[in-house]
């Protein structure tokens, strides 16, 4: 009899920091391709809530937002049977392996990162060690799972190279102890302007008119986009160096209706701004209304929640384990 064998599946991961209200940026930039690659790898996706606390949290407000964000992974398509969901500070080993790679990193790489010297500026009062050290612990969570791909909008892609440098690093003292990732970065969605600033990327921590979240009900998103920072010209016109505020509509656009830009900027050809405002509404609002709905049930069930979060934990420290005792091995520490 004639078997066919399939070859294993690649690993993904990915992670969101469960801070605020997750933004249509996080969704086009992030999310939604997690969706569009869990079929073709062993996924594993993460609330990288260590990570949030490089800036001072509410503890009940990150608590929530944490089973939030594990709702939103599920409504928008993440299946807990086939993918990991999961919360870093549930896996031991994330922080662990993070002090290991903080011996491999250096300070200079570190001090150049731009999300450090962005969130410095941001919170000149508070710029401690887990900032400075943000990337380490996100090598640490990428490499323990030996993992080949990492889906991240472009403002991760710093710290994704960092990744692969440490990682380059450390197999060269010890040879094949960590897959080296490559990031999986969209070509025209990777960065989603900010509606109020379209210089800036949006960003969940942000003021509340600079975003769409997810969760923003149909009138409010028609609000926000009615409000949005275009530019003195008439024409619709795919051109993000001149003319950020309007290409960054055309974008989201063209990411809610899967075409690219250029194909939006045709189709609106001779249209007004507000067209082009109507229009990005109205694609948003119907491809978050589905999404909304299953989250809405979703949080009606904070047990389920709970379950998927814990058999996603056992599912993660098995194969975090595995890694780290490797590293602890490589490294030299004294084995029981
Ligand atoms: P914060 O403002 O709290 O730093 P954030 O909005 O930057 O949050 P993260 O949790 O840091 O969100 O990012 C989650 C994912 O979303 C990452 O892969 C990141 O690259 C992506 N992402 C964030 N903002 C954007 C954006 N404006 N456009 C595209 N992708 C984005
Ligand atoms: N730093 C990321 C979130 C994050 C992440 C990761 C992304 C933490 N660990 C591992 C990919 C892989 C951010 O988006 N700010």
């Amino acid at each position: 009899m004639e078997t066919t064998q399939t070859a294993p599946k690649k690993t993904l991961y990915s992670a969101i920091q469960p801070t605020g209200s997750i933004t249509l940026g996080n969704y086009i930039g992030a999310l939604r391709n997690f969706v569009l690659l869990a079929d073709d790898f062993d996924c594993l996706f993460c609330m990288a809530d260590l990570h949030a606390l490089t800036v001072r949290q509410d503890p009940a407000a990150l608590r929530r937002n944490t089973a939030s964000l594990a709702a939103l992974y599920m409504a928008c398509g993440l299946d807990p049977e086939k993918s990991i969901i999961y919360c870093q500070s549930h896996v031991p080993e994330h922080a662990e392996l993070a002090w290991i790679l903080n011996c491999f990193t250096y300070m200079g790489e570190l001090s150049r990162m731009t999300q450090f010297k962005d969130k410095s500026a941001k919170h000149a009062d508070n710029i401690n060690a887990g900032l400075f050290a943000y990337p380490s612990l996100m090598a640490a969570d990428i490499l323990l799972y030996q993992t080949n791909l990492v889906p991240v909008g472009a403002d991760q892609k710093q710290h994704l190279e960092l990744t692969r440098d440490i990682a380059t690093r450390v197999n060269s003292l010890y040879p094949n102890l960590f897959t080296v990732p490559e990031a999986y970065i969209p070509k025209t969605s990777a960065r989603i302007r900010s509606l109020s600033d379209p210089t800036r990327k949006m960003s969940k921590s942000d003021a509340e008119d600079s975003y769409i979240a997810l969760l923003d009900a149909p009138d409010v998103i028609r609000r926000k986009f009615r409000r949005a920072v275009t530019d003195s010209e008439t024409e619709i016109r795919y051109d993000p160096e001149n003319k950020p505020g309007v290409s960054n509509l055309l974008s989201i656009l063209a990411a809610m209706e899967n075409v690219t830009p250029e194909e939006e900027e045709a189709k609106l050809k001779g249209c007004n701004y507000g067209a082009l405002k109507e229009a990005a509404s109205e694609a948003v609002i119907s491809t978050l209304a589905p999404i909304q709905e299953r989250y809405q049930a979703l949080m009606g069930d904070k047990e389920h929640i709970a379950n998927t979060l814990k058999s996603g934990a056992e599912r993660a420290h098995y194969l975090a384990q595995k890694t780290l005792r490797k590293v602890y091995k490589k490294v030299g520490l004294y084995q029981l």
